[in-house]
């Protein structure tokens, strides 16, 4: 029986697997939980993510949640995928859940609060706090120092220092985009001060290209909308109807 995999784009730990899906051939079927129209919260989800969270996947009767877990499974339970995404080496492997398991609380709440109290806001129902948005970018600041001082250190292009990425590229990366998002005057603020992780996101992008920009096509197209409303004077922003619309359809 064929993997599925249950997503939704709008997700940045769901766009990291399925880039990994890609870009290692894999066979599988994506089934689309649309968080907007609260797909996620069925109780027919819920048998295969108790979490009620994205991204999970099927593959014939083991079920699986987490996408940490999720690519180290795909990465040594498919035939072919090259080593460098998941060495067997068990120094290298260990290094690779040391990136992993920071990630999970260190970068992703940054980029999640600052987009989720910014322009989605609206969209999710909520009103704009910018004093959290402040705190996310506290935080993001903290993580992408981090990242530079420890594992860009030595200009690797590469987490792990090669000349080819792992699943820790795949997923610290997708979170990173999600500040697509933001007003581009935003995000260049807040990558600005850290030229190794901004090349560093540019070789992923060009060691998993043309992958790479389909899974983050829908962020690009969401951005794109709401510019040209912007442009058109449309009085509606991210809160206002039409873009609501939009994001609706897409996160
Ligand atoms: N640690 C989880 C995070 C999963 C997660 O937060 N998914 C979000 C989308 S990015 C979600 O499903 N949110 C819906 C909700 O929590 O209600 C993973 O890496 O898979």
């Amino acid at each position: 029986m064929k993997l599925k995999v249950y997503a939704d784009r709008m997700s940045q730990p769901a766009r990291a697997v399925i880039l990994f899906l890609k870009l290692n051939g894999i066979n599988y079927e994506e089934v689309r939980v649309d968080i907007a129209k609260h797909q996620h919260l069925t109780p027919e989800y819920a048998e295969i993510n108790p979490m009620k969270q994205l991204p999970a996947i099927v593959d014939g009767r083991f079920k699986l949640f987490e996408s940490h877990a999720i690519l180290i499974y795909l990465a040594c339970s498919f035939p072919g995928v090259a080593d460098h995404w998941y060495p067997a080496d068990v120094f290298k492997r260990s290094k690779i859940h040391s990136v992993l398991d920071w990630h999970h609380s260190n970068l992703r709440p940054g980029p999640v609060t600052i987009v989720r109290n910014t322009v989605l806001a609206p969209a999710l129902g909520r009103p704009f706090n910018p004093e959290a948005a402040a705190e996310g970018e506290k935080f993001l600041s903290a993580s992408l120092s981090k990242i530079e001082s420890i594992w860009l250190k030595d200009n690797g292009r590469f987490l792990l220092g090669g000349n080819q990425p792992s699943i820790a590229d795949l997923s610290l990366v997708c979170d990173i985009m999600q500040l697509e998002l933001l007003d581009e005057s935003d995000r260049d603020r807040l990558l600005d001060p850290y030229k190794k992780v901004q090349q560093w996101i540019e070789n992923t992008r060009n060691a998993t290209n043309p992958h790479f920009d389909e899974v983050h096509k829908i962020l690009m197209k969401a951005k794109e909308k709401r510019h040209n409303q912007r442009l058109n004077g449309a009085n509606n922003g991210w809160g206002g109807p039409e873009m609501k619309k939009t994001l609706l359809s897409k996160i």
